[in-house]
């Protein structure tokens, strides 16, 4: 177990580094590895980390990296550690909010091994600085959740505002907690009030209106730990089979050579890859 010291350690040079940064992200990778939700799943982590090695920048995390697994504390020590060192870019999830930390467990793991004041640093200093989203090589969406309603510009993103423990902004908060569905428009989303279900053509037109070919997200659970929407536009990965995913097969998404692969973690193999449809050069054909 990681000791107070070395986690309050990691995680000033975390707050230090994301101070002044802001809510969207833009970062260019030449081969790009895409994490969903870890849930506390330290072991999946790490044989992600073992296969694919470190890069500056290597890795985008999606989200959800606290409640409902086993190593919650360890696994957001590890991601930290990964960003201080510049390889992995943490993206921030529902779960990295007060909202949920003490429903589904991380209150009650950061509180025996951390004390109650580094976990308020955490719900207050740490996860109100992680970015909402991020735009890699500007093609792909990453995004805890998806898109918001009513669909937001790339500039409407950029002027978030940072630092809510609890994203009150309607935008923030459904970036982190809407789920595709196929369906057109968007639907009350069962989760809860205030989030949506958004159709294939809100996707269509958030991606043409801000010039990107697809979405990456996490949030929702599937035993195989991927799910295609909207004409693949929308790609969904889950990257835990902590606590209760222990039946999942955890898939990552690596972005390489204009190529999307989903990759299961276990077995290594590529379980589909999809061209990445450019979209400037589309619009100079047209
Ligand atoms: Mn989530």
């Amino acid at each position: 177990m990681i000791d107070r010291r070395s986690f309050e350690e990691v995680m000033e040079l975390a707050i230090k580094k994301m101070n002044g940064a802001g809510p969207l992200v833009r970062v260019t990778m030449k081969d790009a590895i895409i994490l969903g939700d870890l849930h506390g799943d330290l072991h999946t982590l790490e044989s992600i980390l073992e296969k694919y090695g470190d890069g500056h920048p290597r890795y985008v995390a999606l989200g959800d990296y606290v409640d409902r697994g086993e190593y919650q504390v360890e696994t957001l020590y590890k991601v930290l550690e990964l960003f201080v060192d510049g390889s992995l870019i943490p993206l921030r999830g529902n779960h990295e909010s007060r909202l949920t930390s003490f429903d589904y467990g991380f209150a009650e793991e950061a509180m025996h091994y951390l004390g109650g004041d580094l976990f308020n640093r955490v719900l207050s200093d740490l996860f109100p600085r992680l970015p909402y989203a991020a735009v890699l090589n500007d093609c792909l969406f990453l995004v805890h959740g998806g898109v918001p309603n009513p669909i937001p510009s790339l500039a409407d993103i950029e002027k978030l505002r940072m630092g809510d423990a609890d994203p009150a902004d309607p935008v923030a908060f459904q970036l982190l907690w809407n789920d595709p569905a196929e369906i057109k428009g968007y639907a009350p989303n069962p989760r809860g009030p205030g989030i949506y279900l958004f159709g294939s053509d809100v996707t269509e037109s958030f991606l043409k209106i801000n010039h990107l070919s697809a979405i990456v997200r996490g949030h929702e659970f599937f035993a195989e730990g991927y799910e295609l929407y909207h004409d693949s536009k929308v790609i969904s990965i889950f990257t835990s089979k902590g606590g209760v995913y222990r039946q999942t097969k955890p898939k990552v998404l690596r972005v390489v050579d204009g190529e999307a692969e989903i990759i299961d973690v276990e077995t290594s193999q590529v379980i589909k890859k999809m061209a990445l449809a450019q979209r400037e050069e589309e619009s100079s054909q047209a």
